[in-house]
C-alpha cells in the first residue's frame, strides 16, 4: 500500500483489491474510491445521459437485442435538424439530445467542481482542475458555445460511434479541410507533443529509478545523482535538458494548450472562416488556384 516509512498505518482505509495483471502494467492497488455528493450527483446526472442515449439505440434496434448489439456503432442520437434553430424539439426529432445533453452537461461540470473540491480537501494546487478545464473548453465549444453562436442545435455533435466520427469528417469537409485551419494544426503539434513528453519522461524516470531518480520530489527538492544523469543524457543527446521540476511544466502546458488552441479553431470555423483552404490561400501557405 504504498511507502510505509514513518507513517501511521491506522489512518489507512484497507477497502482494497489488489490485481497481479494490473501491477504489470502500473500500479497494482485497485481502491478505495471516494464519491461524495458532487461525484453521486455526476454519476447520477451521466447515468441520465447515457441511459437516454441507449434508450434511443433500443428503440433505433426495434427493441431486438441481436440488432441493438449487431448495429451498435451504427445508432446515433442525433441533435435536433437546423429548421429548428436554438428552439425545442420534437422528442424523436432533436428532444431527446437536448434534455440528454443538459444531463451530460450538468455531469462534465459537477465533475469538475469535484476535482476543485478533492483537491481542497487535500489541500493540493489546482492544476488538475485548470487541465481538465481546458478540455471541458472544447467540449463546450463543440457542443454548446459554437451552435449557439451558429443559432443552431444542429451544428453539434451527435451521440454515436460511428455519427460522431462522421460528423468530425463532414465538418473538415464543408469548411474546406480543416488540415488547414492553423489551430488545429497547433492542436495536433501539442497532441503529438504531450504524448512525446510524456514517452520521454516515463522512460527517464524509469531508467535512473535504480538512483532513487523515481522519487521525483526529493530530486527536485536535493538534486542527485539520478537528475544529473538524467539532465546529462538528454543534454548529450539533444543539447538541452528539462529539469526535473520543469519536466512537468512542460508536460501541463502541452497537454492544456491541445483541446484549448483546439478550442479556438472549432470556435472560428463557421464563424468567422468558412473555407480555411481558401483562407490558407489568402495567407499564402495553400497554392493559389
Ligand atoms: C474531444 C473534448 C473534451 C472532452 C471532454 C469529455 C465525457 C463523457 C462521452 C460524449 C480530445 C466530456 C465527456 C467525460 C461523455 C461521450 C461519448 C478532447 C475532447 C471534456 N486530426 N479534428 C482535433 C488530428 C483531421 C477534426 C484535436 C490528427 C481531419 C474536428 C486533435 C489528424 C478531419 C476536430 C486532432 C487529424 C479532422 C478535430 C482534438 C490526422 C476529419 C475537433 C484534441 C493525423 C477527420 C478537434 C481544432 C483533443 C479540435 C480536433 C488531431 C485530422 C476534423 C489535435 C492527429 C482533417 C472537427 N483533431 N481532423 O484533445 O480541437 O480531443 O479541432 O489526420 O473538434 Mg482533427
Amino acid at each position: 500500500m504504498g511507502t510505509v516509512e514513518d507513517v501511521d498505518l491506522r489512518e489507512r482505509s484497507s477497502g482494497t483489491r489488489f490485481s497481479k495483471l494490473l501491477g504489470w502494467f502500473g500500479n497494482a492497488q485497485l481502491g478505495p474510491f471516494y464519491l461524495g455528493g458532487l461525484g453521486m450527483a455526476s454519476l447520477a446526472s451521466g447515468a441520465v445521459w447515457f441511459i437516454m442515449v441507449g434508450a434511443s439505440y433500443w428503440g433505433q434496434a426495434g427493441y431486438n437485442p441481436g440488432v441493438f448489439m449487431r448495429d451498435l456503432f451504427y445508432f446515433s442520437l442525433e441533435p435536433p435538424g437546423p429548421e429548428y434553430g436554438l428552439g425545442f424539439a420534437p422528442l424523436a426529432e432533436g428532444g431527446m439530445w437536448l434534455i440528454a445533453s443538459f444531463f451530460l452537461l450538468v455531469a462534465v461540470m459537477l465533475w469538475w467542481a469535484r476535482s476543485w473540491q478533492l483537491a481542497q480537501q487535500l489541500k493540493m494546487g489546482k492544476h488538475v482542475f485548470w487541465a481538465f478545464g481546458s478540455a471541458i473548453w472544447l467540449f463546450l465549444v463543440l457542443g454548446l458555445i459554437r451552435p449557439i453562436l451558429m443559432g443552431s442545435w444542429s451544428e453539434a455533435v451527435p451521440y454515436g460511434i460511428f455519427s460522431h466520427l462522421d460528423w468530425t469528417m463532414n465538418f473538415s469537409v464543408q469548411y474546406g479541410n480543416l488540415f488547414y485551419n492553423p489551430f488545429h494544426a497547433l492542436s495536433i503539434a501539442f497532441l503529438y507533443g504531450a504524448a512525446l513528453l510524456f514517452a520521454m519522461h516515463g522512460a527517464t524516470i524509469l531508467a535512473v529509478s535504480r538512483y532513487g531518480g523515481d522519487r521525483e520530489l526529493e530530486q527536485i527538492a536535493d538534486r542527485g545523482t539520478a537528475s544529473e544523469r538524467a539532465a546529462l543524457f538528454w543534454r548529450w543527446t539533444m543539447g538541452f535538458n528539462a529539469t526535473m521540476e520543469g519536466i512537468h511544466r512542460w508536460a501541463w502546458w502541452f497537454a492544456v494548450l491541445t483541446p484549448l488552441t483546439g478550442g479556438i479553431g472549432i470556435l472560428l470555423t463557421g464563424t468567422v472562416v468558412d473555407d480555411w483552404y481558401a483562407w490558407a490561400q489568402i495567407h499564402g501557405y495553400a497554392p493559389p488556384n
